[in-house]
């Protein structure tokens, strides 16, 4: 049975219960803790258990493995734009040849099987199913990811397969990109192609993955394809983004498709670090998670996410209120049969709203690593949230320390074992984790960062592409086959 359990977010915005909440988390409110802050809970010395069925995997997306970005008719996305663009990528990197999944399919999922991965997930490039984002299909596109997810369930490998994982195909960019309410629209068009396809295959379906990743960093910073900077933009995109996941939903729902469906949504504790009460952080809360997870879950949006206020997106409100047509908010919040998360780390926030280490970063500098973030997560979930659908956690991960990367990794192994022990302890706590994806299955195009952050299991060596298990590959395969992981 699980324990009482507090409401952190609650206690957060009460602001005055500093001591009960400092027992329940050791980062909020207070001072910032220092990185060599004695963690407040250990894990106990005995393996700690998954339950049975608990499903167990690695991820990628098509634009950072794929590579073959014009074979066999695929159109131009908004990263081919972007990448192509000087300045724009580290190392000059672009998404060709990537890992060279599209050629090397085969070999890779052998690979995950002989690593012992019970399920993959990959995303299906849009501009591979329609080269120009709307209307006609590219047959060519589609029999990729047949042969793909055949090649898994051959295999007895789960596929878990992503819609959107940001490769918005470019002529849709031209004409708004998620800006504008068109792109949601098309978006449903394309789900319903891709379901359609795979209609029999049982899988584990995902929209769009991180919407604020995109609405952020590609709308709003501008450091993202497709590299706009305007905070309006930003604010339209997260709208048209959920609402294109509810057209997508509803498209599953009427194609009558095998497995279920949920959305991606990479979502971060925000511990306030100066004591006392301290809104700005409870807004930056609304912003970094209520206000996708409000629209999704409970159908409306937070009242404290937009505006001038410290910590608020500083969107026009009105503008933002003009987009939400009637209907809309039924749209996005119509059921789902999983919720997706995605957990990286924490972040503190002053109380001039403005987001501060108190962690230690890795070598993504956006990273604060602090494991026991995530047990804070899914039980404020668990409390928030009480009707909201299964957990899974469809990507958790780190880069390597340095550009070159090795095959030895003990800083991966130890991030995994840290965070798996906190889903343990949080699967005790009562919430209904049912799966995790590792993030990344192998050393991929990181984005902005190109080739130079590694973030896989699997060392890819990017002049041969020959792949190499990792010392952390290993290690997570000996936890899938106990599905329980151990102290060290
Ligand atoms: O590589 C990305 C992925 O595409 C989305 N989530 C975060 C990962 C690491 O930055």
């Amino acid at each position: 049975m699980p324990g009482p359990v507090l409401d952190r977010r609650l206690l957060l915005q009460l602001g005055g219960a500093a001591g009960l909440l400092a027992a329940c988390t050791p980062a909020a409110p207070g001072p910032a803790p220092s990185a060599t802050a004695a963690p407040s809970w250990s894990p106990p010395a005995q393996p700690m258990a998954f339950p049975a069925g608990f499903v167990w995997g690695a991820a990628t997306s098509a634009f950072q493995v794929e590579g073959s970005t014009t074979a066999d008719g695929r159109g131009p996305s908004i990263w081919d734009t972007f990448a192509a663009r000087p300045g724009t990528i580290r190392d000059g990197s672009t998404g060709d040849p990537a890992a060279d999944h599209y050629r090397l399919w085969e070999s890779d999922l052998d690979l995950i099987k002989d690593l012992g991965l019970p399920a993959y997930r990959f995303s299906v490039a849009w501009p591979r199913i329609q080269p120009t984002g709307s209307g006609r299909v590219n047959q060519a596109g589609v029999d990729f990811y047949r042969r793909l997810v055949d090649g898994l369930l051959t295999r007895g490998i789960h596929p878990a397969i992503t819609l959107y994982h940001w490769d918005l195909p470019q002529p849709l960019q031209d004409a708004g990109g998620w800006a504008v309410r068109d792109t949601a629209e098309r978006f449903g068009e394309y789900a319903a192609i891709v379901f359609d396809a795979l209609r029999d295959v049982d899988a584990t379906w995902l929209t769009i993955n991180e919407p604020k990743t995109t609405a952020f960093v590609g709308y709003r910073w501008g450091s993202h394809a497709p590299g706009i900077s305007d905070v309006d933009q930003a604010a339209a995109a997260v709208h048209h983004q959920l609402l294109g996941h509810g057209r997508a939903v509803s498209a599953f729902r009427a194609g009558g498709g095998a497995g279920g469906i949920g959305i991606a949504l990479n979502l971060i504790p925000v511990y306030p670090v100066d004591r006392g009460a301290d809104p700005a952080s409870v807004r930056v809360d609304a912003v970094e998670n209520r206000l996708f997870l409000d629209p999704v879950l409970l159908g409306t949006y937070p009242d404290d996410a937009i505006g001038r206020e410290a910590g608020q997106l500083p969107a026009d409100r009105d503008a933002f209120e003009a987009l939400v047509q009637d209907g809309d908010l039924d749209a996005i919040s119509a059921p789902l049969d999983h919720l997706a998360i995605q957990y990286y780390g924490v972040t503190g926030v002053d109380d001039a709203g403005n987001q501060v280490p108190i962690y230690p970063t890795s070598a993504a500098t956006w990273q604060q690593v602090h494991p026991e973030g995530l047990y804070d997560l899914l039980m404020d979930l668990l409390i928030d949230y009480p009707d909201a659908p299964p957990l899974v956690i469809t990507e958790n991960g780190i880069p390597d320390p340095t550009p070159e990367g090795s095959t030895d990794d003990p800083e991966r192994r130890e991030f995994l074992r840290a965070h798996l022990q906190q889903a343990a302890r949080a699967i005790g706590d009562g919430v209904q984790l049912t799966g995790y994806y590792a993030w990344s299955l192998l050393d991929n195009f990181e984005w902005a960062e190109g080739m130079t952050q590694r973030w896989g299991l699997v060392r890819v060596d990017f002049d041969t592409q020959e792949r190499t298990p990792k010392a952390s590959a290993q290690w997570y395969s000996s936890v899938v086959r106990a599905n329980a992981v151990a102290p060290s």
